[in-house]
């Protein structure tokens, strides 16, 4: 389609759909005939592409997260119409960017884990891998935050406002049923998929995200009071993403929710394979399931259970067939994050699954026994232990690959969270370092700098990332390249600023640091330390005439688990302390705190770009990788972190010279927790540790314009005083501040930070999620 046939289609279009003059049409129903005019133009490109996989291996991403973000600027510019569109739009008199902005985020996930599967659908597809999206269409997506007198509220995000969405088909015909209970309470719920097109750059491959929707089965009884029940129950399945399982009843939703998607995506595939005319046994050689995380992992008994009792096969056979079927990659070491759910819902919710959970624990007993294991070792590493089913070691059995998503991260699974599991199947375990796509992080989020690098290398790193960038190197000493770069940052700042000013009213200067830290709230990120500093370079400029500083504006953007009373205080802490010292103008000129409300997808696209400085300051050995550093850093901005996750990996590759590398060390961290030494003692010693604290405890005396209760932050200073500073944070404290005071002096040298955010740009290639993927593709899923 050419521009004047897209423009007349589009007027055309958005006039009978809405009923009036072009000039009076709002910006969503524009968007909305937008994205409907371009899905029709891949249709036959997504049709071509599912004809040509079905006939091969092809890879299946069972994720119950997916944190897509818009799609209509991604689809247009992988598609490679977004230019001719936008020209389209622009003679029409429409703002293109309008349009964009009409969109919804597609919000079905939480955070990186979600994300990270959403940049593996992009690579996976812009490399022409068949690899299918697994998931569950939420009604509701992530929560959005509104924050009220500095506190978060949610709300519920509204991605299907229309009842449908864009670019989704919805494949009635393919609809399975899911089974809960057994005999009498037998309960039937119709899977219904949604299927949403994967575009691939260049627009060649376009693979398939297939999220299934409960609905109550047709034959079920209409008029009875029952029948509402049913109903309800069955709608709730698909209506929350993560609904809260801190309650027994949200305990047992979120096992019908993993076991929901887990059980639809495999029948599915059985019944395609079977409908080919396939043998089953050759289930294995056209499939291979990656469970992103435990959530998936009933789909280990399910695919039993189909083969066994639907397919009449030997369970041994079945079982086999299953281990080399499956993939589990894990994505955290945290204890509470590590599902283990009570044996009792597991048997009263799918009491079949359970049976067979039960056979594959004694199937696994008996292999040990027959190696010479003892009691006690066979008790370590039982599935089932006292009434509960830990999920990682049912993964664990039932794949022929684990990876972890960090070297780092590999290691201290195979060394200690898994450790006993290592031991019996060494070879299983494998690392994948995490990536992120450059097509939605860089080239489309930062137009400025994308068009810089391809003037000066060409644009063979929009797809060859990890080998193209590094050619940058040859202009570390070209001035003029460096000006550039601090230009086009400069740019970015100022258009962040811009927002800033217009959706929060808060003016910043744009000339200072920006130092940004963005990312879910939990205690081990230590979003926390990141305010002490704050607090602390505030208490001085307040008390000490002569102590200056390089001026610095701290972003932050976070949600908090409704539930999580201490993440939702640290919101609060950043909240007030912003109001402190953003109208205080003894300091204002030097520092500035802003909360970036509802941080989400097409937020971080803004931020990346605007960013000086990254903060990745978890408790080394907590987080499993981080993806957030790589995108701060493929958009020049300088990685402030401690040795954990993937920044090991940055830094290994940047160096000391264009990195702020602090704190303690995985290895320290386990042994000083093993000790159950006084974290606290070193705030008795520190003057500004205790004022942080005493702030801390009498929040209303430092001058906030909110009305705050003595106890504010009660559930702060109870982890730091009661739970020992588990995370570290004063401990680490004195280094973070001393890595700061480089940073500052750092960033006046102009062209020496230029050459750090160069350096940073040129060895941020192997961070492109193309390179995970490939490595998937060889390693793990052996595709051609
Ligand atoms: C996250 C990890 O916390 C993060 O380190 C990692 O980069 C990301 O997964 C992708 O691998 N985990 C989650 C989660 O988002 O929900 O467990």
């Amino acid at each position: 389609m050419n521009k004047q046939e897209f423009s007349q289609q589009f007027i055309s279009r958005l006039k009978s759909q809405t009923g009036k003059p072009l000039e009076e049409t709002t910006a969503n129903e524009r968007y909305y005939v937008l994205a409907e005019l371009t899905k029709e133009l891949i249709t036959d490109n997504w049709i071509a592409s599912e004809l040509e996989h079905r006939n091969q291996k092809r890879v299946y991403y069972f994720s119950m997260e997916f944190l897509m973000g818009r799609l209509l600027t991604n689809n247009l510019q992988n598609m490679g119409y977004y230019h001719m569109v936008q020209e389209a739009m622009t003679e029409i008199g429409i703002d293109i960017n309008t349009l964009e902005n009409a969109e919804d985020d597609m919000g079905l996930g939480n955070g990186g884990l979600g994300r990270l599967a959403a940049c593996f659908l992009d690579s996976a597809a812009s490399l022409g891998y068949p690899v299918q999206g697994n998931t569950i269409r939420y009604q509701y997506g992530f929560f959005d935050q509104k924050i009220v007198e500095g506190q978060q509220i949610e709300l519920a995000q509204q991605w299907l406002r229309r009842g449908t969405h864009e670019w989704e088909v919805c494949r009635e015909d393919e609809a399975v049923v899911v089974n809960y209970g057994s005999g009498a309470s037998l309960q039937a719920v119709l899977a219904v998929p949604y299927d949403l097109p994967i575009i691939g750059y260049n627009g060649k491959t376009i693979n398939t995200l297939r999220m299934w929707s409960a609905q109550p089965v047709t034959e079920a009884l209409v008029s009875s009071a029952e029948y509402s029940d049913y109903e309800h129950e069955t709608r709730m399945i698909t209506q929350f993403l993560y609904p809260d399982d801190s309650t027994p009843e949200g305990q047992r939703l979120r096992l019908r929710q993993q076991y929901f998607f887990s059980s639809a995506g495999a029948q599915a595939l059985v019944r395609n394979h079977v409908s080919k005319g396939r043998e089953l046994e050759t289930f294995a050689d056209y499939h291979t399931i990656q469970i992103n995380d435990t959530h998936p992992t009933l789909v280990i008994p399910e695919l039993v259970r189909i083969f066994v009792d639907e397919h009449g096969m030997g369970f041994e056979a079945a079982w086999k067939l299953v281990q080399q079927t499956v993939a589990y990659t894990n994505h955290t070491l945290l204890a509470e994050a590590l599902e283990e759910w009570d044996e009792i819902y597991i048997q009263e919710l799918f009491p079949r699954v359970y049976d067979i959970i039960v056979a594959i624990e004694k199937w696994f007993m008996a292999s040990l026994v027959s190696k010479g294991y003892t009691e006690s070792q066979l008790a370590a590493v039982k599935i089932i232990a006292n009434g509960k089913v830990r999920m990682a070691y049912l993964a664990v059995v039932g794949s022929f690959s684990i990876n972890g998503v960090a070297a780092l991260h590999t290691d201290l699974l195979k060394n200690d969270a898994l450790k006993q599991l290592f031991a019996i199947y060494p070879d299983r375990f494998n690392n994948k370092t995490n990536g992120v796509t450059q097509r939605r992080w860089l080239l489309y989020s930062n137009p400025e700098l994308a068009k810089l690098i391809t003037e000066k290398i060409g644009d063979a790193w929009t797809t060859d990332m990890e080998n193209e960038l590094l050619r940058l190197l040859a202009f570390i000493d070209d001035e003029s390249f460096l000006d550039r770069l601090l230009e086009i940052k400069q740019g970015n700042k100022e258009r962040l600023a811009d927002y800033i000013e217009d959706q929060l009213g808060v003016a910043i200067d744009s000339s200072s640091i920006f130092d940004i830290q963005i990312k879910r709230l939990h205690a081990y990120k230590r979003q926390l330390m990141n305010v002490f500093h704050i607090i602390y370079l505030y208490q001085r400029l307040k008390t000490e005439a002569d102590f200056t500083i390089v001026p610095r504006t701290f972003i932050f953007g976070a949600k908090a688990a409704a539930s999580y009373v201490f993440a939702k205080e640290v919101i609060q802490l950043i909240n007030v302390v912003a109001d402190i010292v953003n109208n205080d103008p003894d300091v204002n000129k030097y520092l500035r705190v802003v909360f970036i409300p509802n941080y989400n997808v097409s937020k971080a696209e803004l931020l990346f770009p605007a960013a000086d400085v990254s903060e990745q300051i978890s408790t080394a050995g907590k987080e499993a990788s981080g993806t957030g550093n790589m995108k701060f850093m493929m958009n020049g901005a300088i990685t402030l972190g401690t040795l954990d996750g993937a920044n090991v990996e940055i830094h290994e590759r940047v160096g000391d010279d264009n990195s702020f590398i602090f704190g303690l060390q995985a290895d320290e961290v386990s042994e000083l927790s093993n000790k159950h030494q006084d974290n606290l003692a070193i705030v008795a010693e520190n003057k500004q540790y205790q004022k942080i604290m005493d702030f801390l405890k009498n929040p209303q005396d430092l001058g906030s314009s909110f009305v705050l209760a003595p106890d504010t932050f009660a559930k702060i200073v109870s982890d730091l005083i009661d739970g020992n500073d588990e995370y570290f944070v004063f401990s680490d404290l004195a280094a973070y501040i001393k890595a700061q005071e480089e940073i500052a002096e750092a960033y006046s040298n102009r062209h020496v930070w230029a050459k750090m955010m160069l350096v940073n740009i040129a060895y941020s290639g192997y961070f492109s999620s193309d390179r995970t993927i490939h490595q998937y593709a060889k390693d793990i899923w052996r595709l051609g």
